[in-house]
């Protein structure tokens, strides 16, 4: 059983998670429509992990006796200049999100609930790597300096990216759709 602050706090991550989805898709959206097929494919896969994320705190949240709520969910606008842009904002939503984890963790350990918070290890390892790989990204976009055939291969080896994490997600995802 969790409490109702445990509770409510799950609920509100899994709304996050379930923006961040939606944020992605926007995202991709906005790439596939401006010739960054690679990018594009890359940030569709991430729509796909984010709702992966979403579903882990689901069933986690049911499998503790707790109830799922499903709030609205804002609207999403897509508004970026360039793809140096674009990654900018993944990696400042990734740490927005590292900091919900971060506060959720803070809120599970006050309550006593040491199941929740050793659960949410993997979510504070997750966002490690989150972090670690938009800036990655980021740094590369950045060094092309916009030129052109830098950024043409850029998009290619995020779309190659692309196929790495959906052969990974295949797997994460056979997890999430069962019940801890
Ligand atoms: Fe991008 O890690 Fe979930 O939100």
């Amino acid at each position: 059983m969790v409490t109702k602050k445990v509770e409510k706090a799950i609920n509100e991550q899994i709304k996050r998670e379930e923006h961040s989805s939606r944020l992605y898709l926007a995202m991709a959206s906005w790439a596939e429509h401006n010739g960054y097929p690679g990018a594009s494919d890359w940030l569709y896969a991430q729509t796909e992990e984010e709702r992966i994320h979403m579903l882990k705190l689901v069933h986690y949240l049911n499998d503790r006796g707790g109830v799922v709520v499903f709030s609205q969910m804002d609207s999403v606008e897509q508004k970026c200049k360039n793809l140096v842009d674009l990654f900018l904002q993944v990696l400042k939503h990734e740490e927005f999100i590292s900091a919900s984890i971060n506060a959720l963790y803070d809120v599970c350990t006050k309550e006593k609930d040491f199941s929740s918070a050793n659960y949410l290890q993997w979510y504070i390892n997750e966002q490690i790597e989150e972090e670690s790989t938009a800036r990655g990204i980021l740094d590369k976009i950045k060094l092309t300096g916009e030129h052109q055939g830098g950024l043409f291969l850029i998009d290619k080896e995020l779309g190659a990216m692309a196929v790495t994490k959906r052969a990974a997600l295949v797997a994460s995802q056979a997890a999430a759709n069962t019940a801890t």
